[in-house]
């Protein structure tokens, strides 16, 4: 087997800062230390070596809206590898009706193109007896131990409080994690409906249908649910002060819940809405909408503060032309944006390079937290012997004004067009091939391989008084008044 070693870098994990090489073999480390050998040397003089990036959100060939996300596996995890994350996990999301399993096997058919590793999440977008059943054999053979619950996209993906309540009882009892897309879909039905009728038909008012309250509110909600169903939870895309604050109380109380801020959220506000081009507002319409400064100085908070603990993207790419079918009608605009080459550039510079995280802070929200909250640490997120060789060797000088006319994406503009980064990788290795090599894009197409979870068992059981009602004592009385009056 051959061996390659990563040398006179500089290795920064979640919690440690040293100098060591690195040698590979057969995917994995194998030996961390001082003027190690190998047959191939890959040289990380003023680097960092950290543990590759997992982006636990994306939407890869995804049907939305009447179309489909434009970046599919291939692409996707390009573009991915090209910004130094060598794990992503994608939404398994059977249509309403559909069975658990069918959904999986699209898309496993869909993830054979993946350049690096992935998982994935299951969508509950209904429910009945046949989801109740399925979800153990997607838990035990399938290897998936997260449930999706959109609580907004009404009439289409929405679940409401009573399919999440028997949802979440389920995804406890099998010792799962639920996750929720938290925005009131009810409200923004309502306020979409109010906004088209008075003529704001414009990507402007995706935003005003789409407040932080409705998702504050959701938020509060879902973590309610939770607790009375003793259920870990997992806050995708928590944009807002009030969703944080709701997850940073149910922390302090001792509840399992998790917040994951996206990377635009952190550094794109709401002001591009109001952007005179409509295919430039329209191109950055996505669930929930970019927030102003304070609810991103909360984010940024929270992620030193540790009462958030994961950077994503929700990837979920369109081009213009997809866009545009929004035309006259904001609400048919399909909702999302890129941002998987970008995520660790853009966080390395807006938030080390400015101060407000640590390094190790960064390898924590990118990519070491999520691999425990998702069991799959330290095979992934570690630089340790054993692991697998998912790793970025990382250049704090190399800079680049990012451009859609270089990315990997396969739409045509990034949303965060003109922005200078300055933190980029010398080299992207997946389970020790090298992906990307100075700059050289050296992917393999099916090299990727899906990792399977196992579930984590514990429940919460910090908060509820609810728990103390699940077995309730029927009271026997003597004098019982005959019915009716
Ligand atoms: N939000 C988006 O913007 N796109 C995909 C799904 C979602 O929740
Ligand atoms: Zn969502
Ligand atoms: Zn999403």
């Amino acid at each position: 087997m051959s061996t390659t070693v990563i040398k006179n870098g500089t290795i920064v994990t979640a919690d440690l800062t040293y100098k060591a090489d690195v040698l590979i073999e057969g995917g994995v480390i194998t030996a961390i230390g001082p003027n190690l050998m190998g047959e191939t040397s890959l040289d990380a003089t003023g680097c960092y070596v950290m543990p590759g990036g997992i982006d636990p959100h994306t939407h890869l060939e995804m049907p939305f809206m009447g179309t489909y996300s434009t970046d599919d596996f291939e692409s996707g995890t390009r573009a991915a590898l090209a910004g130094g994350t060598t794990m992503v996990i994608d939404f398994a999301l059977p249509s309403p009706g559909q069975s658990l399993l069918e959904a999986i096997t699209m898309w496993d058919n869909k993830s054979t193109r993946a350049n690096c590793d992935y998982s994935f999440h299951m969508a509950i977008t209904w429910w009945g007896e046949q989801v109740f059943n399925e979800m153990e054999t997607v838990v035990k053979d399938k290897g998936i131990t997260t449930f999706k619950h959109f609580m907004a996209y009404k009439g289409a993906l929405m679940v409401d409080d009573d399919e999440m309540y028997a949802s979440f009882s389920r995804v406890g009892e099998l010792g799962g994690i639920a996750m929720v897309h938290a925005e009131n879909g009810d409200v923004v039905a309502q306020l979409q409906q109010k906004l088209l009728a008075a003529g704001n038909n414009g990507p402007e008012a995706h935003a005003y249908s789409r407040p932080a309250e409705v998702e504050g509110e959701a938020t509060n909600r879902a973590i309610m649910i939770a607790d009375m169903t003793g259920t870990p939870l997992y806050v995708v895309h928590t944009s807002c002060e009030q969703s944080h604050e709701a997850i940073r109380r149910a922390r302090q109380k001792g509840m399992r819940v998790w917040g994951e801020p996206l990377i635009q959220h952190l550094t794109l506000d709401e002001s591009e809405y109001a952007h005179p081009d409509w295919d430039h507002a329209a191109r950055r319409v996505m669930s929930p909408p970019f927030r102003n400064k304070l609810h991103q100085d909360s984010l940024w908070a929270g992620l030193s503060a540790g009462s958030l603990q994961v950077v994503a993207t929700d990837h979920c790419a369109f081009t213009t032309e997809q866009k545009r079918y929004g035309v006259g009608d904001f609400t048919k605009i399909p909702n999302g944006t890129g941002g998987l080459e970008d995520r660790m550039p853009m966080l390395w510079t807006y938030g080390v390079g400015t101060g407000r995280l640590t390094m190790n802070e960064f390898v924590a929200v990118t990519s070491t937290n999520i691999a425990k909250i998702l069991n799959c640490y330290p095979k992934k997120g570690a630089v340790l012997v054993g692991a697998d060789a998912d790793l970025v060797v990382w250049d704090p000088e190399k800079s680049k004004t990012i451009s859609a006319g270089t990315q990997q994406s396969a739409i045509d503009y990034n949303v965060f067009e003109g922005k200078h980064v300055k933190g980029l990788p010398r080299f992207t290795l997946t389970r020790g091939h090298v992906a990307i090599h100075d700059g050289e894009v050296r992917t393999e197409e099916g090299h990727g391989k899906f990792v399977a979870r196992k579930p984590v068992t514990p429940t919460n059981t910090a908060l509820s008084t609810w728990k103390e009602l699940t077995s309730p004592r029927k009271v026997e009385r003597s004098g019982i008044p005959a019915s009716g009056v």
